[in-house]
């Protein structure tokens, strides 16, 4: 039963707190998925470091993680969560993929572009190379799916293209994957500026899951709308993005069709439905808040959770890199 099903796979990396973009973007549909896939998830720490890092802020975070991801309905029962640094094997494929993946394509990169603008004093080599390390996260563990936000196709396409080019070279080694992007929720926009993504690094405009409901509710009534004077709820990116971002999450979190949205607030101007936004979003994120508390507080737990899951890890990783290894022609250790 077990080997027939179909493989999911994702990460996030541990950089910051876990916000309401990561939510409906990512683990979202990754929680909803766990009966029908054989599902890996992990905290992505080895790609942090790509850009500086405070060392115990990182290990603070990366079990934040861990313990929210079991809140948003992530049961370690049914889903294999680890933390990458736990598998020495992706660090290897890495390499080994990085041998195969060329300047030009990581040059295209647009994450490596926007962040080489913010971090000038520190466009290393694994800024560059990340992709390379994504693809053996993701190639390593042969899946079929990887859901992920709007922003990372570019790095799962780059992904399809290195699992064909090996392909074609050593015959059958690696299942090639698609992305799998949501509908509603695969772009938050910012809350201040929903013409770019809701990021952790624009504070005011992002709201993080662990955040306190008044806050939230804060956020949202200062959200910006549009400078039309229509006042009207009506689905209108090009010239209504703000109005059309709450559209989006309202969307996402109750389930309910845009249409539905716009009959609900019809004559009743942003003023009803900022409010009834925030009030959806933090319904949504209350459970989740309080569980995650629970679950940090069992540091025990957790550890037992990511031993039990870097242990599965490794089982599929090793088998899929010793297999590359010979393929390439390194000679076995044993
Ligand atoms: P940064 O703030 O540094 O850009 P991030 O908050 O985007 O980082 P990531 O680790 O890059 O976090 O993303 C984790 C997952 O969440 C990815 O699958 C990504 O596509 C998704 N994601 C991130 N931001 C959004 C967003 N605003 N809307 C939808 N999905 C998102
Ligand atoms: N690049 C992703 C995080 C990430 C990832 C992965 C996502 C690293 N490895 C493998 C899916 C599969 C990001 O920056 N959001």
């Amino acid at each position: 039963m077990e080997q027939t099903k179909k493989v999911m796979l994702s990460g996030i990396q541990p950089s910051g707190d876990l916000h309401l973009g990561n939510y409906l973007g990512a683990i979202k549909n990754w929680a909803e998925r766990a009966e029908e896939f054989d599902c890996y998830y992990f905290m992505a720490d080895m790609h942090t470091i790509t850009v500086r890092q405070d060392p115990a802020a990182l290990r603070r975070r990366t079990l934040e993680q861990l313990a929210q991801y079991i809140a948003c309905g992530l049961d370690p029962e049914r889903n294999t969560l680890f933390i990458q640094s736990h598998i020495p094997a992706h660090a290897e494929l890495g390499w080994v993929l990085n041998c195969y993946t060329m300047f030009g394509e990581l040059s295209r990169m647009t994450q490596f572009k926007d962040k080489s603008a913010k971090h000038k004093d520190n466009i290393n080599g694994g800024l560059f190379t990340y992709p390379a390390l994504m693809a053996a996260d993701i190639l390593l563990y042969q899946p079929d799916y990887v859901p992920v936000g709007e922003d990372q196709k570019q790095h799962c396409e780059l992904t399809r293209d290195i699992a064909i080019r090996f392909n074609h070279i050593y015959g059958d080694v690696f299942k090639v994957p698609e992305p799998y992007i949501p509908k509603a929720g695969a772009r938050v926009m910012g809350l201040t500026a929903p013409e770019s993504k809701m990021s952790k690094s624009i504070p005011e405009g992002c709201v993080f899951l662990m955040e306190k409901p008044e806050d939230i509710q804060r956020k949202f009534k200062r959200a910006i709308t549009d400078s039309d004077t229509e006042n009207c709820v009506r689905f209108d990116p090009a010239s209504k993005p703000g109005v059309a971002n709450l559209m989006n999450i309202y969307a996402a979190v109750t389930g309910k069709s845009f249409a539905e949205i716009e009959a609900e607030f019809a004559g009743q101007g942003y003023g009803k439905f900022k409010p009834a936004v925030g009030e959806a979003v933090i319904e949504t994120l209350r459970p989740i808040r309080e569980e995650a508390q629970k679950i940090l507080a069992d540091k025990a737990y957790l550890e037992s959770v990511y031993k039990a899951g870097a242990e599965k890890a490794a089982y599929v990783a090793n088998k899929t890199l010793r297999k590359v290894y010979k393929k390439v022609g390194f000679v076995p250790a044993r």
